[in-house]
């Protein structure tokens, strides 16, 4: 069925929406935002500025700031971020992620990330997964981020394999919606809440079967 397999990675290969969540509040704090889980549960998927953006909003302090401090805050918090992520090791690996890559491995599949992480590559490392990849996506090189499907259908291009015969992991309503616009079969991998747009929906990538996948 599939000829290339697209990650996300916060979610879906490991949880760092925890890590992302502590970085961010400390910054909040620091300019007087308080946010809870529940909001932060609204950033998933949603690039580092972006998500400033939406906490300012949130905030009500979106006109507080320039342009030029905006980039400062989204550093600062990036700073925090990159602190906690010292803790990661090969043992944060999601359940079912390295049976999945390691059967596309053997079936000359091709892996590839497209993360709103821009540190992704880093990450993968951490985690001993990087030669599993054949492609990280920039999202530096990006548009438009999750829910535009610009992002998935670069993993695809930059594996060589046409969208329609890709399989999608997300674990972000956002990151379902940019997979089918992409045209690219779409497994929802739930954390909270459903992913109704999801052609399958699971709750850990142990349940999926990859003879059916690559078969
Ligand atoms: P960074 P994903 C996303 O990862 C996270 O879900 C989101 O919370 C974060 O803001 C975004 O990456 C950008 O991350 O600050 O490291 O560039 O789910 O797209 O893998
Ligand atoms: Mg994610």
């Amino acid at each position: 069925m599939a000829k290339g397999l697209l990650f996300d990675l916060d979610g879906v290969i490991v949880d760092t929406a925890g890590y992302h969540y502590i970085a961010w509040k400390k910054l909040a704090n620091e300019i007087g935002i308080q946010f809870d889980e529940e909001f932060n549960q609204s950033l998933k998927g949603i690039s580092r500025i972006e998500s400033l953006e939406r906490i300012l909003v949130h905030g009500n302090k979106q006109d507080s700031f320039t342009h030029e401090d905006k980039q400062k805050l989204a550093e600062t918090k990036n700073s925090y971020y990159l602190e906690l992520l010292n803790n990661i090791t090969p043992n944060d690996i999601l359940p079912g992620v390295l049976h999945i890559i390691e059967c596309a491995k053997k079936e000359n599949i091709p892996c590839a990330i497209a993360s709103a992480s821009q540190n992704a590559p880093a990450i993968v490392k951490k985690l001993g997964i990087a030669d599993y990849f054949k492609a990280i996506v920039d999202p530096k090189t990006l548009k438009k981020g999750k829910p535009d499907p610009e992002i998935f259908l670069k993993a695809a291009e930059l594996i060589h394999v046409p969208p329609h015969m890709c399989i999608g992991f997300e674990d972000a309503i956002a990151g379902i919606q940019s997979l089918k616009k992409a045209g690219i079969y779409a497994i929802g991998v739930i954390a909270e809440g459903p992913l109704p747009e999801a052609d399958l929906q699971v709750h850990s990538l142990t349940e999926i079967d990859m003879n059916i996948i690559l078969k």
